[in-house]
């Protein structure tokens, strides 16, 4: 039987699912419990948000000290246009992959278990950059519980896997599995899953679920002869995931791996103006698909949003120097001049 929420405990779920910063997620947390209906019903997830709770006022707290049992989440915080969680086994070449991309000195060994730490990294594509995280290994047997925390503020994640090994695809399983006995779950869409929720608006839904949006991708190509290792291949199929098939070591379809990305993730880069000047075409903000006006605007100035009157655009979709509102929403390469009281 589903359980009705009220609109207010609602709004502070979607605001904790918003919110990037520790701080601002503890906030959120404390205003869900206060407002989530007190009855039988819910006592599972007022258990569970009080954990959060606890792991959060003792992770902001403490200063991380090592050796300490309950260490902190290890969530890093996203930067760049994008947050991508580099997932995968042993020895697949996260790392190594982490590194060509990034240029970030991620560990790389000839051995299992080199990762044990997330490392960001920030991938250049074109004028933005994209942060992936690398993160320590999955396996049937292994699987470090903070994981969970570092993806909380991902936006995607790549599952990497090494071709060359026999055991490939019996390893993405793994990676699923033990991901899902944490509610997180790696779906082979990334369009925006959120309109289809609308229906059971006012049920419960898990806040502490995760849907990452991932691309499989095939590494070691360099090694693999036409012959086994290809066969592999054409096993991958049977997942739905978008796949392509790389060498980290060589270099082998890197750049369509990152361009990949950035049409997978619809990320739409906006230059902004002045009135009357040319348009600062240096360094673009960056939305998701779906970004307005007005998430531009609060990129620019966190109250511009309030002063905002409105806006002239130049792109694609639109006349030169159309005006529209703040809901309008932008398209890559869009030019934004805001007007302000
Ligand atoms: N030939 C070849 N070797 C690779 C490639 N990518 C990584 N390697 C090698 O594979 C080994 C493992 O690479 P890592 O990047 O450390 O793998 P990892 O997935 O980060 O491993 P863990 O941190 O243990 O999970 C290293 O010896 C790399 O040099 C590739 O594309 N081709
Ligand atoms: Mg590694």
């Amino acid at each position: 039987m589903p359980t009705n929420v009220t609109a207010e405990y609602k709004k502070a779920e979607q605001a904790f699912r918003d919110a990037r910063e520790p701080a601002d997620r503890l906030q959120c947390l404390k205003e869900m419990l206060r407002t989530i209906p007190k009855h039988k019903g819910t006592e599972h997830l007022q258990r569970d948000i009080k954990t959060r709770i606890k792991q959060l006022t003792d992770e902001l707290s403490a200063p991380r000290k090592s050796g300490a049992r309950t260490g902190p989440s290890y969530s890093v915080r996203p930067e760049g246009a994008a947050q991508i969680a580099l997932l995968g086994p042993p020895n697949s070449g996260k790392s190594q992959l982490h590194h060509i991309m990034t240029g970030a000195r991620s560990e790389v060994g000839p051995y299992p278990f080199t990762t044990q730490l997330p490392l960001p990294g920030m991938m250049p594509f074109e004028d933005i950059y994209i942060q992936l995280i690398d993160l320590p290994p999955i396996s049937e047997e292994f699987f470090e519980p903070w994981i969970v925390n570092s993806l909380q503020p991902a936006d995607a994640a790549l599952l990497i896997i090494d071709i060359t090994n026999p055991e490939c695809i019996d390893h993405i399983q793994h990676v699923i599995s033990q991901l899902a006995s944490k509610k997180i779950s790696l779906k082979d869409r990334f369009e925006d899953s959120e309109s289809d929720v609308s229906d059971e608006d006012m049920e419960f839904v898990d806040p502490f679920r995760i849907e990452l949006p991932t691309i499989l991708v095939a590494n070691k190509i360099d090694l693999a002869d036409s012959s086994e290792e290809l066969d592999a291949l054409n096993d991958l199929v049977s997942y739905s995931f978008p796949s392509i098939a790389i060498s980290a070591q060589t270099g082998k379809n890197l750049d369509a791996l990152s361009r990949m990305l950035f049409e997978k993730m619809k990320i739409v880069r906006v230059y902004t103006k002045v009135p009357g000047k040319s348009a600062d075409t240096e360094r673009p903000f960056t939305l998701i698909a779906g970004g307005t006006v007005a998430d531009v605007a609060r990129q620019v100035h966190k109250e511009f949003a309030q002063s905002f009157r409105f806006a002239k655009i130049w792109g694609e979709h639109v006349f030169d120097g159309q005006q529209v509102g703040p809901d309008h929403v932008l398209h890559d390469l869009d030019i934004v001049e805001l007007h302000v009281k």
